[in-house]
């Protein structure tokens, strides 16, 4: 195809050319130049095009995916293979530059992608349709084939990214013919074919902002169902005698006058970390689950199942395998569960398995060792209450998993919906694809709240705290040294089980200006921190934290 003007000044000259002007032409368009150039559709209004039928196609496969199938909508499909495909330097750089605001600036910043693609699609067909129609065609078989390859795929699945294609498609026909024809009609003013294009613009943008409010409005539907089922879930387990309480916090447990975080976390404090773009909306009435595998005995539990037995309440520090030195990864609260042990011990596993293999609703897995989960008194558990409420749908409601001692992601499942008992050689979990370890017990850390780092502190005493940590095992000390001196020991919170986190404090006298704080913690086995600082891939970091203060003269 050959373009002979490039702008829209161009086609203006060339509708108003009078007969006695030279026509632009090269001298390869000769046999040509008898016809006057077909008039494009104006830059502005082609690149608004492409925005606006890949608009409407995003939008319309949102809005079906809510109605039929949420995990369907091929924009948050197309995300999750970036997450997948996403070289680990990546995915670190995310999680330690945006936490949690990862996901929403990962989604923007595809938006941003798309819609440059989009607009390219529609500066390319100024005046034919066809690379427009190929490029929204694309884009909509990449959504169709994210959809079709997701872990946790139906086929009922492929209805919303089928009908986001057929949008993209359509829409871009139906503007681009709208548009060509109200340029190209020879009787009309160039003020009538501006004011119909911008009509035929007014009139689509208003298409897509409705397909988005329905697909928003699905949103809500979802999520108004979730609401529902965790308010029947928490008045279920506040129901009198059903669960076993955990013993009260004592009140000397945690300092948080002092700088340390409360001792157990609240909800919405709680950190979180996970790869899912959309947390997973099933209710727990439509919840179940099979244990299966290497076992004696298959079993399929309901959440009725679950409630039915034996409910357990447990404090338990959570702990990321991502958290740096000093990192917020970490969090404790009291869940409420059943047992894990014992459903296995019913179930019968068999000598040889070596891998609790755990999927999420969303697809993602993790592989637990089955000699750790079958340890007596480890209080291994499926948990579907946290704090007193039931689990929070970003922590995986209805049902997760939750080992103390071992670092989330090989053994914290959130939305749980399958455990097969196997070996490791069988099946490769989600992060040990990608490198991290098979194994990974928490290692003993400490870190230090208050002061932070660089800030400047009235002259006298200084009083530093922070919090230390080794699930299972427990915190007999925590020291503080200043400015490499000799270690001091700090006072210990009040332990709660050796499953949690344990607060200290520790008051120093410090002469005005800087000084280096470190601390290190030892476990009730006698093992002390190290300092050998590892960054957290393969299987956690390690070393001292270090910072520097000022106290003021
Ligand atoms: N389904 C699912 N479960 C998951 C993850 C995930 O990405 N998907 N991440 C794991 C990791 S790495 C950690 S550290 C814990 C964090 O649990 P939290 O978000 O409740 O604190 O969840 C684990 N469970
Ligand atoms: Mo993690």
């Amino acid at each position: 195809m050959r373009v002979r003007e490039s702008g829209c000044g161009a086609a203006h000259v060339n509708r108003n050319r009078r007969a006695d002007e030279p026509l632009d032409v090269s001298a390869t368009a000769a046999p040509h130049t008898t016809r006057p150039a077909r008039p494009g559709v104006p830059l502005g209004w082609a690149a608004a095009i492409g925005v606006l039928a890949v608009g409407a196609a995003l939008a319309a496969g949102h809005l079906v995916a809510a109605i039929v199938s949420p995990s369907s909508s091929p924009y948050l499909a197309v995300g999750d293979w970036v997450i997948r495909l996403s070289p680990q330097w990546l995915t670190e750089f995310a999680k330690t530059t945006f936490g949690t605001a990862d996901k929403p600036i990962l989604l923007a910043g595809m938006g941003v992608v798309i819609a440059i693609i989009a607009a390219a699609a529609g500066i390319a067909s100024r005046r034919s349709p066809t690379p427009g129609v190929v490029v929204v065609a694309v884009l909509g078989v990449l959504g169709f084939l994210a959809v079709l390859f997701a872990p946790a795929f139906a086929p009922l699945d492929l209805v919303a990214p089928a009908v986001s294609l057929v949008v993209g498609v359509g829409v871009f026909r139906l503007l681009h013919g709208l548009a060509l024809r109200t340029t190209e009609g020879p009787e009309q003013p160039a003020s009538g074919a501006g004011v119909s294009r911008r009509n035929v613009l007014i009139g689509s943008s208003a298409a897509v902002g409705v397909a988005s409010l329905g697909a928003a409005a699905g949103g809500v539907l979802l999520g108004g169902g979730v609401t529902n089922s965790r308010q029947t879930v928490t008045a279920q387990l506040a129901r009198a005698g059903l669960v076993e309480r955990a013993p009260a916090i004592p009140p000397d447990a945690a300092f948080p006058g002092l700088g340390t975080p409360t001792f157990l976390t609240p909800n919405p404090d709680f950190y979180r970390v996970d790869v899912a773009l959309r947390i997973p909306t099933q209710a727990a009435q439509d919840w179940s689950m099979r244990i299966h595998g290497m076992v004696d005995e298959e079993l399929t539990l309901t959440f009725d199942d679950l409630l039915a037995r034996p409910l357990v309440e447990r404090a338990i520090t959570l702990t990321c395998v991502s958290n740096e030195v000093g990192g917020p990864y970490i969090s404790t609260a009291n869940f409420i569960g059943v047992d894990l042990r014992e459903l296995l011990l019913e179930a019968g596993v068999r000598p040889d398995a070596e891998q609790l293999f755990s999927t999420s609703i969303d697809g993602w897995t993790a592989g637990t060792p089955v000699d750790v989960v079958m340890e007596e008194g480890r209080d291994s558990m499926l948990a579907i209450g946290m704090n007193g409420e039931a689990l929070p749908p970003e922590h995986g409601f209805p049902v997760r998993m939750v080992v103390p001692g071992l670092y989330g992601f090989v053994s914290a499942t959130k939305w749980l919906t399958d455990l097969e008992v196997t070996t490791f050689d069988a099946k490769q979990s989600y992060w040990l694809q990608r490198g991290w370890a098979q194994r990974a017990p928490i290692k003993t850390q400490s870190r230090i709240d208050s002061p932070r780092a660089f800030e400047e502190v009235p002259a006298g005493r200084v009083t530093v705290a922070g919090i230390a940590w080794s699930q299972p095992v427990g915190i007999s000390k925590v020291e503080v040294r200043v400015d490499g001196g000799p270690w001091q020991e700090a006072e210990l919170g009040a332990p709660v089980n050796t499953d949690t986190w344990r607060m200290w404090h520790i008051a120093l006298d410090l002469a005005p200006g800087s000084h280096t704080i470190q601390s290190r913690a030892t476990d009730r086995n006698g093992v002390t921190q190290t300092e050998v600082r590892v960054p957290p891939i393969p299987d956690g970091a390690s070393g001292w934290p270090s910072l520097i203060i000022r106290v003021a003269s």
